[in-house]
């Protein structure tokens, strides 16, 4: 088969890669590893920017977006005996809407399907031939049988653990990575959410949040050791850790429950350069990963696939000029939000290796937060997301 481009990866990158490349006529095929199913049932990130709401739009997905998502206009740090709300709306006449990726996934893959814009699950063995000639093309099996994709340019949304970044030569590519010494034990439960903002809580026995994706159904994280596993952690030992972790005013307010789902992701930051080789362009978690406390991860893939997008549209209509700088735009916000994720996790984790003298800078830090208006505003205008 032909297609101008063949996208590998069916998360929220490539799927919405292929819709906003579709509504401008472009042609694409998008290959996915995995069952539909398998995709719908794993749950992430939950804090959308507005570029991300727009571009969501401007696919033509907003419609259960505008009606279910929570705008919210703040959010909360709390530590060090201090609980400092960040008015986001005030601060930066931005907000930040709730709506579960595992929602935005849906939308997309219902709009693709509406349109009849390929999408192949079950695609294994997918391999990229040629990147760096003039004419790439993609082979996979499906069900046993081998099929080959000739196309003009590659998008590798494939994620952390994709083709795509390994497929560009180790002679090319510099990776920079930064592996955190301990993971987020993560539950969905049918309660009632803590606050009506996010709670980010640091505390010396670790980070624990409070978020949520509808009235009556939170989700709730704990920094726990690499070491731990989900079986570890029954309902009642999270709910008291939680419950000690917080606040104590908003402690005596946490609704508990049965746990619906319970899993254990390790943070990282990493980061891969270029994010372009001959005609493959990274986009997302496969080019790369932050760790969650900034709410960044979905959001970066948005903005990749938001410059990617606008540079294949171009190019289709004579001008290459943008997928020549594809990699260098994009790599500009991905340090700056990674900078960000990661400076929120150094302020609000335990590091017990590190000592007293990090646990005094981080009390310094939040004593700073709370007295400025400037470091509000800092924290506000990267937590909504800066410019595309
Ligand atoms: P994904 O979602 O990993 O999708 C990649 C897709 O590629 C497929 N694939 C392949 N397909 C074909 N051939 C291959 N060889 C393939 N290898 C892999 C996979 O099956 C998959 O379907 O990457 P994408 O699209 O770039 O999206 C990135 C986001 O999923 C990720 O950044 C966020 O979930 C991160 N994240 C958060 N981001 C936010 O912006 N706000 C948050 O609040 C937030 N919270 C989170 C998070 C991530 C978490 N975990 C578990 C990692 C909370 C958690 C707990
Ligand atoms: C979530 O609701 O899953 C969530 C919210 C904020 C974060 C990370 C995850 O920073």
């Amino acid at each position: 088969m032909r297609h101008q481009v063949c996208i590998i990866g069916g998360g929220p990158s490539g799927l919405l890669l292929s819709l906003l490349l579709r509504r401008a006529g472009v042609d694409a095929v998008l290959l996915e590893r995995r069952s539909r199913d398998y995709v719908l049932a794993r749950i992430r990130a939950g804090v959308l920017e507005q570029g991300l709401c727009d571009l969501l739009r401007e696919a033509g997905v907003g419609t259960r977006l505008d009606a279910e998502g929570f705008v919210h206009g703040g959010t909360v740090i709390a530590a060090h005996g201090q609980t400092v709300p960040i008015g986001l709306r005030t601060l930066t006449g931005k907000t930040v809407t709730i709506y579960g990726q595992t929602e935005v996934t849906r939308d997309l893959y219902g709009e693709l399907d509406r349109i009849g814009a390929p999408v192949i699950h079950e695609a294994e063995d997918v391999t990229i031939h040629d990147a760096d000639r003039g004419a790439p093309f993609v082979t996979f099996t499906q069900n046993g049988t081998s099929h080959r994709v000739d196309c003009d340019y590659i998008a590798g949304c494939d994620g952390f653990h994709g083709v795509s970044r390994r497929t560009i030569p180790a002679a090319v590519r510099r990776d920079y990575e930064h592996v955190y010494p301990f993971g987020w034990l993560g539950i969905l439960s049918e309660t009632r959410p803590l606050h009506h903002e996010l709670v980010y809580a640091g505390h010396e026995r670790g980070f624990a949040l409070c978020s949520m994706r509808n009235a009556h159904l939170s989700r709730h994280y704990l920094q726990v050791p690499l070491a731990d596993r989900p079986g570890d952690w029954s309902d009642e030992a999270f709910w008291d850790e939680l419950r000690r972790r917080l606040p104590p005013d908003l402690a005596e307010t946490l609704e508990t429950g049965p746990s619906i789902e319970k899993s254990i992701a390790p943070l990282r930051s990493f980061i891969s350069e270029p994010m372009r080789w001959g005609r493959l362009f990274l986009a997302g978690d496969a080019a790369h990963i932050v760790p969650p406390t900034g709410a960044k991860g979905l959001n970066l893939a948005a903005s990749d696939v938001f410059y990617l997008s606008r540079a294949l549209i171009a190019r289709y209509a004579g001008d290459e000029s943008l997928l020549e700088t594809y990699s260098a735009t994009a790599l500009a916000r991905v340090w700056k939000a990674s900078r960000f994720s990661w400076s929120m996790t150094r302020m609000l984790h335990s590091f017990p290796d590190e000592g007293d003298f990090l646990r005094r800078m981080q009390g310094a830090e939040m004593a700073h937060l709370a007295g400025s208006p400037a470091a509000q505003t800092a924290l506000a205008e990267n937590y909504v997301g800066l410019p595309w």
